[in-house]
């Protein structure tokens, strides 16, 4: 028996699942979760001493790769000067001028601990700014587990076998209304029955919690003119686009500007972070300047602070990075197009710089049902080859892959010959 399996056979006696988040419990992938116990570079390292290239990178935020030093010691060097005192100190006020700074449409910013808690409390600046109760969400996109936002999500959702979660009373849910990610007529639908309703639209500019779907030409700029015309606000969830697609997260790279922008796991460099911002006359709506209530005694903990400016800093003082990262999405993803291409392959590479999804199906992914259409037992089967290899992907057909700067072409070309080589002899 390995230690992962000795491990997880402690855990699941007392946490639910043998987990504290679903996805990575292996469920739908079957087999045992790999307990993780130090990770470097690109590279994780498990119980059992076994070495894998990490596509999953803690969900987005190792953009530096893991153990990055300059985010390391910064976070050594915070602690050794308390790691919590519940009141303000200099180290927010420099994450918030660093955030407003790299963020085209964040004026104000708010930190809290999680992106789910970012959601929450954006939506509720959002119901508090417009006087309105209706949010429009998508069905695919995942935006935390807070009752209103469990939908129709994406993420382990998915996976779960049920299209929303039980416990989540209806009351919570009835002001949150279903639209279909890159089809503005579900959205327009919606406006034109009851736009003066309508508080916001919530988004994540590339759907990345049902594999990645891309936004197709014109979505969300369509998005970004039927709330002006309605009244309504637009909330991205850059929680994975974040720093990741561009300084300024995804609304640079597609140059469409969001109200508010919600932000998690990126903005503390693989701490426990979220944080929410936008135009100053919507954020001075939270308290204490306005009457929208929100509170928390970690959020703009000093210790995450430090790893989130220090991961940030990098990222500022080199957009050269970018560049390198989305060639390196662009040529690694291109590779894998080729041989689905080539090889007539039943399967789809749907991608955004760095970040890249294999489905196993034939048809074009661009929403949440063509996304349903991949074989998921397929790729249960290519997801155990490959960390059979020493390749540690998403452990579920509905999450997004995550390259860092710390991947080398070497290794790239590695997971690319296992590919190759697990679709000649199963396909
Ligand atoms: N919600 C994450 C995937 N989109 C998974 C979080 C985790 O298991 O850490």
């Amino acid at each position: 028996m390995t230690r992962s399996e000795r491990l997880f056979e402690e855990a699941v006696q007392v946490i639910p699942g043998g987990v504290n988040s679903p996805v990575r419990a292996f469920h739908s992938i079957g087999g045992t979760p790999r307990f993780i116990k130090r990770a470097k570079g690109a590279c994780m390292y498990d119980e059992d001493d076994n070495c894998y290239i990490d596509f999953v990178g803690s969900w987005g935020p190792m953009i530096l790769g893991h153990s990055h030093k300059a985010v390391v010691d910064a976070v050594i060097e915070t602690c050794q000067k308390g790691l919590s005192f519940g009141a303000a100190t200099a180290i927010e006020v420099q994450m918030a001028e660093l955030v407003c700074s790299m963020v085209p449409s964040i004026e104000m910013v708010r930190m809290v601990n999680s992106g789910t808690e970012a959601v929450m409390s954006a939506v509720r600046v959002a119901r508090g700014f417009t006087g309105r109760d209706k949010i429009i969400k998508f069905t695919g996109c995942y935006h935390g587990h807070s009752d209103g936002l469990l939908v129709q999500a994406g993420s382990g959702v998915m996976t779960a076998g049920v299209p929303d979660s039980l416990g989540v009373p209806a009351g919570y849910t009835k002001d949150t209304l279903s639209a279909e990610y890159n089809h503005l007529d579900s959205v327009e639908g919606h406006f034109r029955r009851c736009g003066e309703e309508i508080a916001a639209v919530i988004v994540e500019p590339v759907a990345a919690n049902m594999g990645v779907v891309p936004p197709i030409p014109g979505f969300l700029e369509g998005l970004r003119k039927l709330c002006d015309n309605y009244g309504a606000l637009l909330i991205f969830d850059e929680v994975i686009t974040g720093f990741r697609l561009a300084p300024g997260g995804a609304q640079e790279y597609y140059g469409v500007m969001p109200d508010l922008t919600t932000l998690g796991k990126i903005i503390g460099g693989g701490m426990p972070v979220g944080a929410y911002g936008g135009r100053r006359e919507i954020m001075e709506l939270a308290a204490p300047l306005g009457g929208v209530y929100q509170a928390g005694t970690l959020s703009g903990n000093p210790v995450a602070m430090a790893a989130g400016i220090a991961q940030l800093t990098l990222l500022k003082e080199h957009p050269e990075y970018y560049q390198v990262l989305n060639e390196k999405g662009d040529w690694f993803y291109g590779q894998m197009e080729e041989l689905v291409r080539k090889k007539h392959l039943p399967c789809q590479v749907s991608h955004e710089g760095s970040l890249g999804c294999l489905y196993f199906t034939r048809e074009k992914v661009m929403d949440y049902q063509s996304a349903k259409t991949s074989d998921t037992e397929a790729f249960k089967a290519y997801f155990n080859y490959m960390l059979g290899q020493g390749i540690y992907l998403a452990p579920s057909q509905f999450e997004a892959m995550f390259l860092s700067l710390a991947h080398t072409e070497e290794m790239l070309r590695n997971v690319f010959q296992s590919m190759l080589t697990f679709f000649l002899q199963k396909v």
